[in-house]
């Protein structure tokens, strides 16, 4: 039987990290992992640059648009809240959604510009009304060591000095309820290292744990 039957609902479970840390990577071993088990899964990515407003998104950061720090962001939030209501659709009809990052990332790229009228609080505050996650797993890493994973894309924030203050903000933003993990580990053994939680909270959402804000 699968693990979504019943009354409860699917979990929302979003990994989180600086560039190339191996988020991608990682949320596809537990997409995987969780159809293997029966569990009805899906994977989506933020920003969605599918949209008419992701396409907006791309060309900033792929550089061939510019666009100040403050509308560039009102962007990125308006891409994940343009995606509220299909989320919340999914998961009360029991489909667990992997998300390769969600609000933190807008809370920790933004921030570490330190944009005064740009910071953690305001960025926080804008957020309200996304579905909250069951589980944050933040895959920790050194800049230096994810640049040196066969350096950068060349997108606008795949820099190394950059990088190292959004760590800063995420290291700020974690609470004791995220899942950090050493992400300089073989994916398969952070794979491993992920299954009980996830687990866990697919189960409690099964059993019909509400959704937070
Ligand atoms: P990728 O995850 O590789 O598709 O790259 C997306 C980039 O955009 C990555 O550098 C993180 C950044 N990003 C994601 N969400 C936000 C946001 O809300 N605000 C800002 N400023 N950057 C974001
Ligand atoms: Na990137
Ligand atoms: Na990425």
């Amino acid at each position: 039987e699968s693990a979504t039957a019943g009354p409860g609902r699917g979990a929302l479970i979003v990994f989180e990290g600086i560039d190339r840390c191996g988020k991608s990577t990682q949320c596809s071993l537990l997409l995987e992992s969780l159809r293997k088990q029966g569990v009805r899964a899906e994977l989506w990515r933020f920003p969605d640059r599918t949209t008419l407003i992701g396409g907006l998104i791309n060309e900033y950061l792929q550089k061939q648009a510019s666009l100040n720090d403050a509308a560039v962001h009102m962007l990125f939030v308006a891409n994940r809240h343009e995606k509220r209501e299909e989320m919340l659709r999914l998961l009360a009809g029991g489909t667990t959604l992997v998300l390769d990052r969600y609000s933190y990332s807008g809370v920790a790229y933004t921030a570490a510009k330190a944009v005064p009228h740009l910071g953690a609080g305001f960025c926080r505050s804008v957020e309200a009304g996304l579905p909250a996650a069951d589980l944050v797993v933040y895959l920790d890493l050194d800049p230096e060591q994810s640049a040196a994973r066969g350096g950068f894309g060349g997108e606008r924030y795949e820099k190394v000095e950059f990088q190292k203050k959004v760590r800063s903000q995420y290291a700020a933003l974690a609470d004791e309820r995220w899942l950090r993990l050493d992400a300089s580990q073989p994916a398969e053994q952070l794979h491993g290292q992920l299954a009980a939680a996830v687990r866990r909270v697919v189960e409690r959402a099964a059993a019909g744990e509400p959704l937070g804000q």
